[in-house]
């Protein structure tokens, strides 16, 4: 039989490079393969079972809350609660941060999460995704955790991924060394390594934008769209973060998603830092691209608010560069 890596070997196998390594990280990346598997048996079930459609809530972003949202969110915080390996969590679907119950032990990680990212899909059997983060806590262990354990800058994290539920549920990780690719096979249940040392191809092929919004766009913007339009790169859109940006890290390319005018109270544009543009950017630059907010690269944003929002251009780094150069005014 080939050569067969589940993801658990890939993760305690990574753990290695560290003599210190108390296994908590390991658990944690391993809880979230398995919180993936049991959210891609509902994706994949979701004509079948009671969970397309809204729940009829909104949550702090003032969007519809999707069944699969609430059911993502509950799962995530179920499973990784208990363990004693986290000192708090945070999600896109939740206000504020989300503290382990007392009746549990706490640890030295924070876990930021968007548990299902591209909702607007789901009813239309759109691939989505789930993205996460993991940072070290900043507060002495035994003290209650804070914001602040959440509030770091894209740099201090520690590892970042996501589980991508479209044709085949792949989970792609990085914990510093790299950044890796594994598919479930559901025949046996088991994330296998089939992507590893990912690197963005130096030839980019596509460019992801809502050019539906041009319209909106900054003068810069339009130039740079009009410019990549004239590189030869196919546009392509899915409207799911997670999906734009996994065919672009396997086929080259950049997705941007820039501030426009349409709603003043979104200035910064609709994506959030935390847990959809920091964790991406982190797996970008680890397989030799880069993420920017148009100005600096995402990694050196220090947070201040748990749902900022910010301009992302992420991918190719030259494309990424490029996009910076056309909003400086330098390009012709
Ligand atoms: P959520 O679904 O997690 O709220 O994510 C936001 C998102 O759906 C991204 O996945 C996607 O890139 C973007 O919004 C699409 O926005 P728009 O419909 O404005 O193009």
């Amino acid at each position: 039989m080939d050569q067969v890596i589940t993801i658990e070997r890939h993760i305690l196998e990574q753990q290695k490079r560290y003599p210190k390594a108390t296994g908590a990280l390991t658990g944690i990346l391993y809880d979230i393969a398995l919180v993936g598997k049991l959210i891609a048996r509902e994706t994949i079930r979701a004509g079948l079972e009671d969970i397309l459609g809204l729940t009829g809530a909104r949550n702090i972003q003032g969007e519809e809350v999707a069944k699969l949202d609430r059911y993502a969110n509950a799962a995530i915080v179920r499973l990784n609660q208990f363990t004693g390996r986290l000192a708090a969590m945070a999600s896109e679907e939740i206000p504020d941060l989300i503290p382990i119950p007392d009746r549990y032990p706490t640890g030295r990680y924070v876990l930021v999460f968007d548990p299902l990212d591209g909702s607007s899909n789901i009813d239309y059997s759109v691939s989505i995704g789930t993205i996460f983060s993991i940072l070290r806590r900043k507060s002495p262990k035994g003290e209650p955790a804070t914001l602040q354990d959440c509030l770091q800058p894209g740099r201090d994290i520690v590892a970042a991924g996501y589980v991508l539920y479209g044709p085949s549920t792949m989970m792609v990780y990085s914990a510093g060394n790299g950044v890796h690719g594994f598919t479930l096979d559901h025949t046996v249940g088991e994330f296998l390594l089939t992507h590893p040392e990912i690197q963005i191809p130096a030839k980019p092929k596509f460019y992801s934008v809502n050019q539906g919004y041009e319209h909106y766009w900054p003068r810069e913007i339009q130039e740079y769209t009009n410019h990549l339009q004239r590189q030869n790169l196919s546009l392509r859109y899915i409207g799911s973060l997670v999906a734009d940006f996994h065919r672009n890290l396997l086929g080259g390319g950049i997705f941007y998603y820039p501030a426009d005018t349409r709603d003043p109270s979104k200035p910064h544009g609709k994506l959030r830092l935390l847990y959809e543009a920091a964790p991406l950017a982190f797996l970008a630059v680890q397989a030799g691209g880069a993420a920017s907010d148009g100005t600096q690269p995402i990694l050196d944003i220090q947070p201040t608010e748990l749902h900022q929002r910010t301009p992302l251009f992420i991918g190719s780094k030259d494309l990424v560069e490029l996009g910076e150069a056309f909003i400086r005014g330098e390009m012709p």
